[in-house]
């Protein structure tokens, strides 16, 4: 009775990346319940984290005041003070560093969920202030495979999962509450009757149901793909109108993949060769393909040459642009994209030619996209397109570097806005003594973190129940959709745009800030229209783009040449190997005789977050690792005893899950725990030095990509040691 009186909100859902658009019930100014979208076309997306978003953001350890540190940093203890306060101080402490050290000393680390709500103004106040120096998590999920994409086709295409006869998927393994609407799209288009290919180490449930399952070693990936480019060239399978037309590059290519015959890509992949050439047969002899984008190849050792790869199976068998094929979505032209709102034109080439990390892994730098540029406006219509956010990014072990103090510059301030930095990248290490070395930190959250509790200063942030937002797919999926703020935010908690004009007005450049509201900022960006937020979000929850396909024979591509650039001279301009190979893994110390990879997420959590919420936390108490009975035998454990997993740069503890679907030899371990519940401060962090991943990865070159400088996730060597443990201790600090 009571629900047919509520009132009802069009929401997008950022609690996990992926924008599902939901509805919220409001009583009595707040949100009392999510359901699915009043969208029949979207009533399947939603999962249990959405659902229980409003208990989440409910929780009595949410910050709802800005906190000011006292004591020593990581002392964990904090005094309230007024917004005002806190961001005099803010101001007065930045501008002391970069008078001091320059602009490029600070530093900011963000993630997804952020950088689609702030409408570019992060980046607009940093370069505005002058640093080049942002990182975020998307520098290993997407936005560096977006800026791979571009340096073969200029752009970065998204699946035609509706009409598509065959999926090829790596790894990737959406489940009903991991990136619904992708698993909806996958199993919608099992039943239509397109052909699956799982490449994947684990059973997992998309094997299960696959037409080809290629089980192949871990990290293997770019491997795999040069044996399947040999098939299909060898076995004249490509569209060669379309590689005579539109590639360049390909008698180079065809020498490369004639290095990786299918004997020598079986012992590198552990693949039978027969069940390689099969798979590569269904892939390119279907009427449309698709390569879903994947996070698996974004975290590997041999990420560029992989992303690289998929790319080119796509070009072979002319799946760019095409119904069923990846497509290329233009920027929603009804409104002011992102991109154009960060105003990357301002940053001096001077500034971005310091940008951490660019002279060694240069590929997401502004450096990597720079000889994109002029071929980006010609077809593109502007300079900077920063797809997924992920193309003019400082690398972030560099950026690690120089904040503890090991070169080429000091970097003294960090900000962090939603982003558990010590826990979302390699080294842990090494980030938390690039925290500990700097003068001024602060962090945008709705907890306190591991990563906030080293802050000078925890902002509370506003959640996505609280604020209006412009959705536009990243400049990469092709919608643009909106969500109603559906309840106010509790206590003082402000969003990020307000954070920054705050600052930049503070910092003395309001002029580029001249919208004083969050609203204003969204209306601002709908004047095309004609209508304001309000009036567009009532008449739109989402729209789709005017589907317009193979646009290249109108514009080029977006490289250097026009064409799609199977031999990459942009790459070769760098000095890298403008082909793709396969860099074979280094040999690990006999002790470490096992390989783990982070991942498969956790049903209830996002990422590091979401432990703090009871209903789901009872589902996964701890951390678990999965792996076979095999694996048991061979380090003499059994399910539900507590190990540490190590590698050579550190271990962490979780207890034991036997898991047939494991092959030999590989651990899973997951992403991103610690405990709310357990004891902050430096030196306890919440269990993050126990239990975070993060503690076990390595950065050193052995284990960075040669291109981007992104960490390997997925094979890194390691040994299991059973342990003792009391879990009541255990849980105590
Ligand atoms: N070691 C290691 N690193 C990884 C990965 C891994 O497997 N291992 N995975 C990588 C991948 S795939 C990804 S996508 C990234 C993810 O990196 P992130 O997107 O940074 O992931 P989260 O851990 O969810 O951290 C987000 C933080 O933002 C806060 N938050 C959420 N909503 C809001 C809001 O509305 N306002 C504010 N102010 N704060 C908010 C949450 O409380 C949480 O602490 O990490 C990558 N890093
Ligand atoms: N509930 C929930 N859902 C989430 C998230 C979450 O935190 N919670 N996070 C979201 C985010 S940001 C991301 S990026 C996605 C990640 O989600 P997915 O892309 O589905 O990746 P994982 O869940 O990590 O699953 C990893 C899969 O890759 C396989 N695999 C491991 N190593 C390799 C390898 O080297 N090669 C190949 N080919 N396969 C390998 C594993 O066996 C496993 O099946 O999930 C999203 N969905
Ligand atoms: S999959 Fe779940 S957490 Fe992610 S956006 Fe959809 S409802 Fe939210
Ligand atoms: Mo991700």
């Amino acid at each position: 009775m009571g629900s047919v009186l509520m009132e009802q909100k069009s929401v997008l859902c950022a609690s996990c990346d992926i924008s599902c658009s939901l509805t919220a019930h409001v009583d009595k100014g707040r949100v009392v319940k999510i359901s699915a979208s009043r969208n029949p076309l979207l009533k399947d997306n939603i999962c249990m984290k959405g659902v229980y978003a409003p208990k989440s953001f409910a929780n009595p350890n949410r910050v709802l005041k800005p906190l000011k540190r006292v004591g020593e940093r990581g002392s964990g203890k904090w005094e309230e003070v007024s917004w005002d306060d806190a961001m005099a101080d803010i101001a007065k402490r930045l501008g002391k560093v970069v008078d001091e050290y320059g602009a490029e000393a600070l530093a900011v680390s963000t993630s997804e969920w952020n950088t689609s709500v702030e409408n570019g103004a992060g980046r607009r106040f940093m370069n505005h202030l002058g640093s080049p120096n942002w990182i975020s998590g998307v520098a290993l999920c997407a936005g560096n495979t977006s800026a791979v994409n571009r340096m073969v086709y200029g752009w970065y295409p998204f699946s035609d999962f509706a009409t598509t006869q065959c999926i090829l998927l790596f790894g990737h393994s959406p489940t009903r509450h991991s990136w619904t609407p992708i698993y909806n799209m996958i199993q919608t288009a099992k039943v239509r009757g397109a052909k699956i290919i799982v490449c994947d180490p684990r059973k997992s449930a998309n094997a299960e149901m696959a037409d080809h399952w290629l089980p192949l070693k871990v990290g293997s990936d770019a491997a795999l793909m040069l044996g399947m480019v040999n098939v299909i060239i060898n076995e004249n399978l490509y569209d060669k109108k379309f590689i005579e037309n539109w590639t360049v590059g390909f008698e180079a290519l065809k020498e490369r993949v004639n290095e990786y015959p299918l004997e020598r890509v079986a012992e590198l992949t552990g693949l039978d060769e027969e069940s390689i050439r099969s798979a590569a047969r269904t892939y390119a002899l279907a009427k449309s393909a698709i390569i879903p984008w994947t996070p698996i190849t974004d975290q590997q050792r041999n990420s560029t040459s992989a992303i690289r790869l998929q790319c080119t199976l796509r070009a072979l068998t002319g799946n760019i642009d095409t119904p069923g094929g990846d497509v290329f979505f233009e920027f929603p032209p009804e409104i002011v994209n992102a991109s154009a709102m960060e105003m990357h034109e301002v940053l001096p080439q001077e500034q971005k030619d310091k940008q951490l990390g660019s002279d060694k892994h240069p590929v997401f730098t502004y450096r990597g996209m720079e000889p994109l540029k002029e071929a980006t406006k010609r077809v593109w219509g502007q300079p900077y397109t920063n797809l997924v956010t992920g193309n003019y990014m400082a690398n972030p072990s560099a950026t690690f570097r120089a904040m503890a103090g090991e070169g080429p510059y000091p970097v003294k301030a960090f900000f962090v806005l939603g982003n558990n930095t010590l826990l979302s990248f390699a080294n842990m290490k090494l980030i938390h003594k690039g925290m500990m070395n700097q003068d001024l930190i602060v962090v945008h959250e709705h907890f306190k973190t591991p990563t906030a509790q080293l802050a000078d200063y925890i902002l509370p942030g506003d959640s996505w129940l609280e604020r209006p937002q412009i959705w536009e797919g990243f400049g990469w999926a092709g919608v643009l959709s909106t969500s109603q703020k559906a309840m106010e935010p509790p206590g003082e908690c402000r969003s990020v745009y307000a954070f920054w004009r705050d600052l930049a007005v503070r910092m003395g450049f309001e002029e580029a800030f001249p919208w004083e509201t969050l609203e204003d900022v969204l209306d601002y960006r709908l004047h095309k229209t004609g209508k304001s937020f309000k009036q567009f979000s009532e008449e739109f929850e989402y729209k789709l783009p005017n589907l317009r396909f193979r646009k290249y024979e109108k514009t080029g591509f977006a490289t250097p040449s026009g064409k799609v650039e199977l031999y990459s001279s942009v790459l070769e301009g760098f000095g890298f190997d403008p082909l793709p190979y396969f860099r074979e893994d280094p040999t690990p110390d006999a002790k470490f005789s096992s390989k783990l990879f982070t991942g498969l997420r956790e049903n209830e959590f996002f990422q590091t977050g979401g432990r703090h919420v009871p209903e789901l936390r009872k589902r996964t108490p701890e951390p678990l690792t999965f792996i076979n009975q095999h694996e048991a035998n061979k380090w003499g454990v059994r399910t539900g005893e507590w190990v540490e997993v190590e590698t050579k740069i550190g271990s962490i503890k979780m207890k034991v899950e036997i898991k047939e679907e494991m092959p030999n030899e590989l651990v899973r371990i997951p992403h991103g725990w610690w405990k709310p519940e357990m004891e902050q401060g430096i030196g306890k962090l919440s269990g993050a030095w126990q239990f975070s991943d993060a503690q076990a990865c390595p950065d050193d070159d052995d284990f960075l990509d040669l291109e981007q400088g992104i960490p390997h996730l997925k094979g890194i060597p390691c040994c299991i040691n059973k342990i003792k443990v009391n879990e009541k201790e255990l849980n105590a600090g």
